[in-house]
């Protein structure tokens, strides 16, 4: 039986404080979402931070500081975004590394975001890839469409595979302009990974705003992972906003117990990841 890797997203570059108060953006306020999010079953958090304006920020002694409480504080395996935001230069993105993170996020593709685009040119990737290879930085490769796995067939196929050699996705569903967030999606990107992608490559699914349930609930019965949090949804149901980010990881969790995939511990999580010691 495949235990279900949970990774929390709390926090992102997109929500407004003001619009969503349980957001946690502050230092204080990241840590204690985690401590509460491993103790509901999460073994990973995707990392995004944000100024004393709440604005976010790539900021490289704040993200020291972050990686130096989150290690403190949890056990947790540290993944930063360095996506950022829409507006971040692939500068920023990139020094995000020398935080030393144990997993960093790597976008596979352009993908048009909402009213932006979020960009992520092929020579960019690659140097993500190679750079995070030589920092013993796992990545994580985020799929918003399909030509992404088909793009990190060939990263892998002409710069070979990442520091501790396992392949892992996570397919970002529902953004507006990616593809969509549905049961029929899950399955095929999952049938692509198979297809394309080395042998025991992983893989998780988050569906933004409410298509966060299909996904969910279809990445289970896939075989696959999970992604959830306050990056990717506000909302519990239907005009019920999220309370915080340790009530989605429990219903992750709950409903990875339903179907015979417990949470895998943080322990097996830093294993399959091939995480540095
Ligand atoms: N905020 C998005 C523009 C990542 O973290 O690597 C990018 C994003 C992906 O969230
Ligand atoms: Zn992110």
């Amino acid at each position: 039986m495949t235990s279900t890797l949970i990774t929390v997203a709390p926090t992102g570059a997109e929500s407004l404080k003001s619009q969503v108060p349980a957001l946690p953006v502050s230092l204080d306020e990241l840590v204690t979402a985690a401590v509460e999010c491993e103790a509901a079953g999460a073994a990973v958090i995707h990392v995004h931070i944000r100024d004393d304006d709440h604005a976010p920020t790539l900021d490289l002694g704040r993200l020291k500081d972050t990686v130096a409480a989150l290690r403190e504080r949890t056990s947790l395996i540290v993944q930063l975004s360095s996506g950022g935001a829409v507006t971040d230069p692939e500068s920023d993105r990139l020094r995000v590394l020398e935080a030393e993170p144990d997993m960093a996020s790597c976008t596979m593709g352009t993908v048009n975001f909402g009213d932006g685009v979020f960009m992520n040119r092929w020579e960019f990737i690659v140097d993500l890839h190679r750079r995070m290879r030589d920092a013993a930085i796992v990545p994580e490769y985020e799929i918003f469409d399909i030509g992404h796995l088909a793009s990190l067939e060939r990263l892998l196929s002409q710069h070979g595979l990442p520091f501790g050699g396992h392949v892992h996705v996570d397919f970002v569903l529902g953004v507006p302009g990616g593809a969509a967030g549905d049961a029929e999606t899950v399955t095929a990107f999952a049938d692509a990974v198979r297809r394309h992608l080395p042998s025991g490559t992983t893989f998780s699914a988050t569906g933004i705003g409410r298509t966060t349930l299909p996904v969910m609930l279809t990445s289970l019965a896939a075989g696959g992972h999970l992604r959830v949090g306050m990056e990717d949804t506000v909302s519990y149901a239907r005009r019920v906003p999220v309370e915080s980010n340790a009530q989605l990881v429990k219903r992750a969790a709950e409903a990875s117990a339903l179907a015979q995939r417990p949470v895998m511990t943080v322990a097996e999580a830093r294993v399959l990841l091939g995480i540095r010691g």
